[in-house]
Order: structure tokens, then C-alpha cells, then sequence
């Protein structure tokens, strides 16, 4: 029998400083899984055009491909699944990540180029989508949890599947196929390790909180854990095959769990490794013993999901969190030597120039290091997409015109208000830290712009040049 083979695809648009880890872990695990009797690669099509691409797959002729589909990269997408149709038309296309999860329904009408979608974590449904497609009985289709598909030409969700609670089964991601060097220089890393490539290492999955901002608060919200064993084993191999001594501890809420925190930095202490990480957390998880047990264990960087300065926005988002309690945390992570990040999202709902003035207040009282201050995107998926939805502001449809990217919450604040607002912030934390530091930030952002995308940064800044040569 021929072995089947299978191509994932990382979209263009999809321009990060990572690798994207969702497709390495699928990958690592389709290999684990069905060893020999499949042929799997993964294709990081992030940079490349769409007539490379076409060139791509005439000569790679997958039996199926499994692309990522966010809603900011949709259009890539569907673009590819169609231009995979057109060279063959029996290549069959699997969809998985947050945009077709949601929107099953309307994918699965409007887009015929689009076979299944796995719904959820993709590891174990897709291994059992293949195992059925290629090497079992169609009948049993119906059967495999967490995929959506068209039946007598109507899209059919076969109910969710549960989310795999031992995440120690699934083997670590496999980043053979992506062009490393490319992810060298990332702009979310520490200055000093500027040259080393960068992987996110994930120790846990899921989340029990629930921010009304955020597409994953609704489907994955048990969090599970791995053995810190064989985080510490994984991060290991990324040391020796990568020659890399820094790591993203990129769990969505590593915090959590206090004792399992002070377990893996003395593990990673008592492995004499000497790494340098960051991790994401939520302030309310921070005190001194945590602050004082990452230092020791090699966190430089603590980024933390401030996103707002007052009391109310942070109840409309369901964030529970205590401002004043936030500020001694970053004032206590200071002085013992770590760096500071907060994210701030502007214009939730809500939001108006006496929220802002607390968020600004913020910023000048807890003095981080750095921010990063976004307007709300409101993608599908998250609660305030469905609040949205209920006072008639958004619908499903509107996804449909593959133009919109990304959507931004204007009803209170026009997008300029808003654009003002998160100037404001920036203004408000330079004033506070100093213009060295402003200089250093611009400069660091802007040289990693252009080594991301040289043509991209030149056409945006300096467009009259382009202009003048067209
Ligand atoms: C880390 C992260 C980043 C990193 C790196 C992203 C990367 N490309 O690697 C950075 C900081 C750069 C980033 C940037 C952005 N991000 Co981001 N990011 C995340 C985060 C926190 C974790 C993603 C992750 O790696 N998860 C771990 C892996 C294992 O899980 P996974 O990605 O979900 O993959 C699984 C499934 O989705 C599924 N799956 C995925 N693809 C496929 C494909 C197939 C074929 C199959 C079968 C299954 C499958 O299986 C995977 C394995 O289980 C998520 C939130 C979250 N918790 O998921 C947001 C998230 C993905 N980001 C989001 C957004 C909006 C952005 C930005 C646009 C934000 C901005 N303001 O610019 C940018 C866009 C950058 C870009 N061009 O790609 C949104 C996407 C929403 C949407 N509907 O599209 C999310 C969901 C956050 C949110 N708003 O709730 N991000
Ligand atoms: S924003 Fe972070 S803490 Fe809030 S629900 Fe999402 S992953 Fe959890």
C-alpha cells in the first residue's frame, strides 16, 4: 500500500520570532503515532508568495494537508487549500486553530476547498482523522470526536472531543522542518541573548480563568501539567540541538499552581543548567518566595497581563485582579532584579478617558521596565466577541469578507481615540523610565522590523519611495 503523505502548513502572514509550536507538536506526534506507515512534513509557508507556493505543492503532491487558520491569516488559508485543490483535486484538506473552530459552520459553507476541521487540540483528533481516512473504515467518520465536515452537503460537527488530560503522552514538538536561523533574532527576547534562537517550552496547558478577551477562556480551560522531569529533559535537547541556553516558558498560566512553580525552579537549580527564561503570569500568582525562586532559578523577564488600570474595565473583563496588589508585585520583582513587561489593552468596553487616566496612573505608579500597550482585537471565540454580537455591533457574517483582518471594538471610542489612548500609555511609561530607554526600545524595534521583513517595514515607512518607482 502507498504510504500517505501529508504536508502542514504554516500560512503566510503568520510572521512571528517563533516557530509555530501548535504544528511541531502535531507533527512530533503524527511521527510518534503512526511511525513509518506515514510521510509528514511540515511547510513554513510564513514568508513565502503564493506562486512559490503553488510551485511548493505541484511538487510536494500531499495526499493531504493540514493548514493553521487564525483569523488574522484566514484568506491565506483558504487560498492555499484552494490553490492545493486546483493542482489536485483530491488532496483533502484538514483546518484547525482558533478561527475555523469557531466558525466551523460558515467554513464548512462557504469555503468548498475546505474538507475537515479539527476542532480544539489537534494532536490526538487528527491522529485519529487520518487513522481514519487512510487506514480505516469511512463509515466510522461519524465516530471521531472533535471534527467538523460536510455530509450530503451540509457541515456536521461530530461533539467535541475532551482534551487530552495526560499531556506527558504527547512527545515534544518536532521543529526539524522549520528554518531556524530564520527564528534567531527575536524581538520578545532578552537583549543580551539577542543571537540565540528561542523556543517556547510549554510545562502546562489550559487555563482556569476566564477574561472576556480571550479565545481560549472558552475551550480550553482545564489546565493540566507535565512532569517537570521531562520539561527539563525537553529543554535539554533544544540546548544541545539548538546550542541555545534561553527559553520562553510560554505556558498561558505557568503561576497557577505555587508548589508546582517552586518545584520546577529548584529542579532547574539543582540541574546546574544555567538557563535564562521568561515566563507570561498573572500578578495575583506573584509574592516574594514565588519573585525570589524564579531569580534564583535563571527568569529574567515576567511578563504580566495587567491590561488595564481600573477596577471597573478589569470586572467588564472578568480579569480578577487587585490593582493595588499588582502594583507591589512589580515594585517587589523590581528590586529583586527581574524585569518587567505588562500588556495593556485599550478600549474594552467601557472604556472611556477617566479609565485611561487610571491605567495611566498605573503606569506611572508601577514603574515596569516595559509595555506593551494593543487596542482590543475582537476575534470569534471570545465572550466579548459574543457581547458584541448580542447588542448588534458584530455577526458571523462579517468574517466573511476575507479584507477584514482584524476588528477593533469603535463603538464607544472611535479607532483614533483609541490610537490617542494607547499613545498615552507609551508617552506616560517613556516619561516615567526616561528617554535612554525610549531610544533603546525604538531602535531595537525597528531593527528587528527590518530583519523580520525589509520590504514590508520600507513600504510602510517610507512609501513614497515605492510610489515613486511604480
Ligand atoms: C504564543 C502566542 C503568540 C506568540 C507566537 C505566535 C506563534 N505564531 O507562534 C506571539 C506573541 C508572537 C503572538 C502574536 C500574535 N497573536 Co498570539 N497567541 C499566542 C498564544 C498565547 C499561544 C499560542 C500557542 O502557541 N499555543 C500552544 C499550541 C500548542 O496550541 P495552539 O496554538 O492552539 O495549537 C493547537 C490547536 O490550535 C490545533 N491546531 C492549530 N493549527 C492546526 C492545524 C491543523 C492542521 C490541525 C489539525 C490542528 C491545529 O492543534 C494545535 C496543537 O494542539 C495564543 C493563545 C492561546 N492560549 O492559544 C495567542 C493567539 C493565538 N494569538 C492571537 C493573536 C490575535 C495574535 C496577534 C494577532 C496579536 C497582535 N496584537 O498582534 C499576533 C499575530 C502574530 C502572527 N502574525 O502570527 C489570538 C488568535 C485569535 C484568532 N482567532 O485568530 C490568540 C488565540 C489569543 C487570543 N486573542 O485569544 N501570539
Ligand atoms: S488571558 Fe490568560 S489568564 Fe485570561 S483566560 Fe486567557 S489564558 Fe487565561
Amino acid at each position: 500500500m502507498r504510504i500517505p503523505k501529508i504536508c502542514l502548513i504554516m500560512p503566510p502572514g503568520s510572521k512571528t520570532g517563533f516557530p509555530y509550536v501548535g504544528l511541531a507538536y502535531i507533527q512530533s506526534y503524527m511521527k510518534h503515532r503512526f511511525g513509518k506507515n506515514i510521510s509528514i512534513k511540515t511547510l513554513d509557508l510564513s514568508r513565502k508568495s503564493f506562486s512559490d507556493i503553488h510551485q511548493i505543492l505541484s511538487n510536494e503532491r500531499p495526499d493531504l494537508l493540514g493548514i493553521s487558520c487564525m483569523t488574522f491569516t484566514r484568506s491565506e488559508s483558504f487560498c492555499i487549500a484552494k490553490i492545493a485543490k486546483e493542482i489536485n483535486r483530491n488532496t483533502i484538506t484538514v483546518f484547525g486553530g482558533h478561527h475555523c473552530q469557531y466558525l466551523w459552520e460558515q467554513v464548512l459553507t462557504h469555503y468548498p476547498q475546505v474538507d475537515y476541521i479539527v476542532h480544539g487540540e489537534g494532536e490526538l483528533i487528527f491522529g485519529d482523522l487520518v487513522q481514519t481516512l487512510f487506514f480505516g473504515d469511512m463509515q466510522n467518520l461519524i465516530k471521531v470526536k472533535g471534527i467538523s465536515f460536510r455530509m450530503d452537503n451540509s457541515p456536521v460537527f461530530n461533539g467535541p472531543a475532551q482534551a487530552v488530560s495526560d499531556i506527558d503522552i504527547l512527545p515534544p514538538p518536532d521543529y526539524e522542518d522549520f528554518e531556524m536561523s530564520r527564528y534567531r533574532d527575536d524581538e520578545w527576547i532578552a537583549m543580551e541573548f539577542k543571537s540565540q534562537i528561542a523556543l517556547q517550552v510549554y510545562s502546562s496547558r489550559g487555563c482556569p480563568h476566564m477574561c472576556y478577551f480571550c479565545c481560549d477562556g472558552q475551550s480550553r480551560r482545564i489546565w493540566r501539567s507535565r512532569a517537570i522531569e521531562k520539561v527539563i529533559e525537553e529543554i535539554i535537547y533544544y540546548m544541545e540541538r539548538y546550542n541555545t541556553n534561553y527559553f520562553h516558558l510560554s505556558d498561558d498560566t505557568f503561576t497557577v499552581n505555587r508548589r508546582r512553580v517552586l518545584d520546577f525552579c529548584a529542579s532547574l537549580i539543582d540541574s546546574n543548567l544555567n538557563l535564562k527564561w521568561d515566563i507570561r503570569a498573572r500578578s495575583e500568582n506573584l509574592d516574594k518566595e514565588i519573585l525570589s525562586a524564579l531569580k534564583k532559578a535563571g527568569c529574567l523577564r515576567i511578563n504580566i497581563g495587567i491590561e488595564s488600570g481600573s477596577q471597573k474595565i478589569l470586572k467588564n473583563m472578568n480579569k480578577k485582579q487587585d490593582i493595588e496588589k499588582a502594583i507591589d508585585v512589580i515594585h517587589m520583582a523590581r528590586d529583586m532584579g527581574l524585569i518587567i513587561t505588562i500588556n495593556i489593552l485599550i478600549g474594552y468596553p467601557g472604556e472611556d478617558d477617566s479609565t485611561i487616566d487610571e491605567t495611566l496612573r498605573f503606569i506611572r505608579k508601577a514603574r515596569p521596565h516595559g509595555i506593551a500597550s494593543n487596542i482590543l482585537m475582537v476575534f470569534p471565540g471570545a465572550e466579548v466577541y459574543n457581547y458584541a454580537k448580542s447588542i448588534g455591533y458584530m455577526n458571523d457574517a462579517m468574517w466573511l469578507d476575507e479584507s477584514m483582518k482584524i476588528f477593533y471594538y469603535t463603538r464607544e471610542n472611535d479607532y483614533l481615540k483609541l490610537k490617542r489612548y494607547v499613545q498615552k500609555c507609551y508617552i506616560t511609561h517613556y516619561r516615567t523610565v526616561g528617554l535612554l530607554t525610549a531610544i533603546r526600545d525604538i531602535r531595537n524595534k525597528v531593527a528587528w522590523q527590518i530583519r523580520q521583513n525589509p520590504r514590508y517595514f520600507f513600504e510602510s515607512t517610507v512609501p513614497w519611495i515605492f510610489k515613486r518607482q511604480n
